[in-house]
């Protein structure tokens, strides 16, 4: 089942604050894009954002890619767009270990993602411990509120999380019903019949290609949309060899959007 209630109607009864947050911005801008800036220089990312930031409800990053990663010329910069462009940042840094490693993981190493992301990822391959290990770490960390999204479905060919892996990493995202505010997936995840009102943020989204020399399968807008998701992720439909970030920003906005309203309306 898709919602059916607008991001504003939702938002206002949402447990998380991360997710009410999310969802009143989304309102705001009309825009349920999230760019995914996959680039390897500082420089490149804060230049692409800078770009893409009036039409965006979100930035994705991959931080273990940056070649010159630092919290100061990093992630202060990126947090400074973020106001200045009114959009959330997320980590897709698809955690996946034991509970006590993965709260290690979050808080510390190079990258600190606690400290900086709003929102995080993680499968759920190694069972709920690893929903309780990050929480942990993020309340130990900030006092600022922090989000989970579980992978429950890939973009990826040949992809192995589906059918009852799926249904139990919906099960795991069940345990936390503050912390774990959806789903990185292809499709609903249902869950509105017992109360849980789960965002689902899909990638693998593309209007110009049908995937990549990879194995990245790319759907349309209109797609995924109509079978679930709330924001579409695009990476290289945005800044890919050849494309125009503010064009293309402006059309995947535009696309996302009347994809929104045409589902409210069905
Ligand atoms: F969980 C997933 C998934 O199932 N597919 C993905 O493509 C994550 N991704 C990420 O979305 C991937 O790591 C890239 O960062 C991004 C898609 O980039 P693209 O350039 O739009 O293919």
């Amino acid at each position: 089942m898709t919602s059916s209630k607008t991001y504003e109607e939702r938002a206002e009864v949402h447990p998380s604050p991360v997710a009410q947050k999310l969802l009143r911005l989304m309102e705001q801008k009309k825009t349920n894009l999230c760019a995914s800036v996959d680039l390897t220089k500082t420089a490149d990312i804060l230049s692409l954002v800078e770009k893409v930031g009036p039409n965006i409800c979100l930035v994705k990053t991959h931080m273990d890619i940056v070649d010159d990663f630092s919290y100061e010329t990093t992630v202060l910069p990126l947090l400074k767009l973020a106001k200045k462009y009114n959009f959330m940042i997320f980590e897709d840094r698809k955690f996946a270990d034991i509970g006590n490693t993965v709260k290690l993981q979050y808080k510390g190493g190079l990258y600190k993602v606690a400290k900086w992301a709003d929102i995080t990822n993680a499968h759920g391959v190694t069972g709920p411990g690893i929903v309780a290990g990050l929480k942990q770490a993020a309340e130990e960390t900030t006092s600022e509120p922090r989000g989970l999204l579980m992978l429950a479905e890939l973009s990826s060919k040949g992809a192995i999380a589906h059918g009852q892996y799926t249904k139990e990493t919906v099960d795991i995202a069940k345990t936390d019903k503050d912390f774990v505010i959806g789903f990185i997936a292809q499709h609903s995840m249902g869950g509105e019949a017992e109360g849980f009102d789960w965002l689902i943020l899909t990638p693998g989204v593309g209007l110009d290609d049908k995937g990549d020399s990879l194995g990245q399968q790319y759907r349309t807008v209109n797609d995924v949309i109509s079978t679930g998701s709330d924001i579409i992720i695009v990476g290289r439909g945005l800044f890919g060899k050849g494309r125009d970030p503010v064009v293309e920003s402006k059309r995947y906005r535009d696309a996302g959007w009347s994809a929104y309203l045409n589902r409210l309306s069905t």
